[in-house]
């Protein structure tokens, strides 16, 4: 078979994001534009010649013809070996399993995760390191610098690969074993949590659950593990089957986008247990009935109780969260005698702690959470630890929640996001805060008085790299605390988002409406942001 040598030209704009490079279809579509992307990674990971990778994708729009491309470059570059999902199909999750289970060279994904999908909206490619995880800064960094430099990709003249057939098949001299999606995530989610348990809850007809798949790639990983393996009833999976636009939505499972399973859990016929998950299938939200827990909740709850899962029950080495994540979780690991680390926003910033042995379980605010089993957030695993949990506690969610804030105090939290800004206003709003930061501390704003304020900054414990610009972080006494931050996933104008907290410890007074509780709060970030005025916004798109 022939390689074609395609001159190309670099584009500007493929330096990856918070999790890989994260554009619109038809940006994807132009001319070479993925093709020099896919070539600045076989070029900046010498590895790669001769080695073996892992490719798949949420099946998001394009996905299918992205897959063909890069097999065609991948066997063009001297790659030996590509383990490819059936369909083109992989979770996030599962293609870090699968890296790390076959020792593989490393790993491309492609989704825009929580992003919709379709012709017109978004698609995105990331590469994963053999550990597992999201290439780290100094790896993304480099595949950026070769794209500013290329001038051509090698690609094999060939015909398209059957990406439906299992099985294997060769593509010029590189072999294509095309393998099922699920089978090895769902055999690695049976050796860390007590299925037997988890059966018998489903078994006592006592308690209901549905978990929405939000018409993304978790549908057939969840109708297997929930229906088949766990005996939950049929159409307990709810939007279940992949679509390319899954279904018109948005695949972010939080109050807003995932409301269809929200609904379920209110009402008289509330169902007990509610979860759903995104695009690529690594965020998961957590629903009790008439109850939704905060994604930094459930990693303090999870932190707290990990001993009473089987994988974990020697403890924990220690825990992490990014930063603007609540601090809950500090204080469980204070109580419990574990480190904590606080690190930006990223799942790539966990990979070296895990890799350390550092710590054990890590979370984020962004509806992510994990732990050592793999390098990436993965959304059922969470899913399953809940459902773990209540099959051995036989109490509600909410009562699970409510006993930990009595044990631990309650961090309310919520974070307010301000989408499709004019990138310079919002760029006008963090310079504004950093101008502030030298004299705010020791400012009084009502009850609040300052304490702190910065910009957050990093250096990897285990490698010494220095991360800076990662957030404006403002301390209050107590604990409470506002965090600035422009979000780095999306693909139009810029995001800000405001990360608002306080910490309650007087049982009493932790039952409240939170957007009471957090209102002084808000009106302080307003008055030390001035977002209003510099966004021309009179409030946030979304709140969570
Ligand atoms: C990605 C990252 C997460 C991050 C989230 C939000 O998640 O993997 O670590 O917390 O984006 O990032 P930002 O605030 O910059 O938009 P996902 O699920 O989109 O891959």
């Amino acid at each position: 078979m022939h390689i074609s040598t395609c001159s190309t030209r670099p584009f500007k704009d493929q330096r990856p994001g918070t999790s890989g490079l994260r554009k619109k279809v038809a940006t994807f579509q132009r001319d070479n534009y993925l093709e020099n992307f896919v070539q600045a990674i076989l070029d900046s990971q010498p590895g790669l010649s001769g080695g073996s990778l892992v490719l798949g994708g949420d099946g998001r729009y394009f996905n299918r013809g992205a897959i063909q491309i890069i097999l065609a470059m991948a066997a063009a570059n001297g790659v030996a070996r590509v383990i490819l999902g059936r369909g083109g199909l992989l979770s996030t999750p599962a293609a870090s399993c699968l890296i790390r289970k076959n020792q593989t060279n490393g790993g491309i994904i492609l989704s825009a995760s929580h992003n919709p999908g379709g012709p017109g909206q978004d698609f995105g490619i990331k590469f994963n390191t053999p550990n597992g995880g999201p290439a780290p800064e100094a790896v993304t960094e480099a595949i950026y610098r070769r794209t500013r430099e290329i001038t051509q990709f090698r690609i094999l003249d060939a015909e398209s690969v059957d990406l439906d057939s299992m099985g294997s098949c060769q593509l010029g001299e590189m072999l294509v074993d095309i393998i099922d999606p699920v089978s090895d995530y769902a055999e690695l989610m049976s050796g860390i949590f007590d299925f037997d348990a988890i059966r018998e809850l489903f078994a006592s007809g006592e308690f209901r659950m549905r978990f929405d798949a939000m018409h993304a790639i978790t549908g057939p990983y969840a109708r297997q593990i929930l229906e088949e393996m766990l005996g939950a009833e049929a159409g307990t999976v709810i939007n279940g089957v992949p679509r390319e636009d899954f279904g018109g939505g948005h695949p972010d499972p939080n109050l807003v986008h995932a409301h269809e399973i929200v609904e379920l859990t209110r009402g008289v016929d509330a169902i007990d247990f509610a979860a759903a998950s995104d695009g690529d299938g690594d965020r998961n939200m957590i629903l009790g009935r008439n109850f939704f827990v905060t994604p930094s909740d459930s990693l303090a709850i999870m932190a707290a109780t990990a001993t009473m899962i089987k994988a974990y029950s020697n403890g924990l080495t220690g825990v992490a969260r990014s930063m603007p994540t609540s601090q809950a979780v500090d204080r469980v690991a204070r109580v419990l005698g574990f480190d904590c680390y606080e690190t930006p926003t990223g799942w790539k910033y966990f990979g070296n702690l895990l890799d350390s042995n550092r710590i054990t379980l890590c979370g984020e605010e962004s509806f992510g959470s994990g732990s050592n089993h793999i390098r990436e957030k993965d959304g059922l695993w969470a899913v399953l630890f809940w459902l773990n949990l209540l099959a051995i506690r036989r109490v509600s969610v909410a009562d699970i929640v409510r006993q930990h804030w009595r044990d631990y105090g309650r961090n309310y939290y919520t974070r307010h996001d301000y989408e499709g800004l004019d990138a310079r206003d919002a760029a006008g709003v963090v310079q504004h805060l950093q101008q502030q930061l030298d004299r705010l501390p020791g400012t009084r704003y009502g009850h609040f008085t300052v304490e702190f304020a910065d910009e957050f900054a990093y250096t990897d414990p285990v490698d010494g790299t220095h991360s800076s610009h990662q957030g404006i972080r403002i301390g209050f006494s107590k604990g409470s605390r506002i965090v600035f931050r422009l979000s780095g996933t999306g693909t139009e104008g810029a995001t800000l988002r405001v990360y608002l907290e306080t910490y309650e410890d007087n049982p009493d007074k932790q039952d409240l409406p939170i957007a009471e509780v957090m209102a002084p709060l808000v009106a302080i970030a307003e008055q030390i942001g001035e977002i209003a005025k510099r966004t021309g916004r009179d409030g946030p798109s979304v709140i969570t």
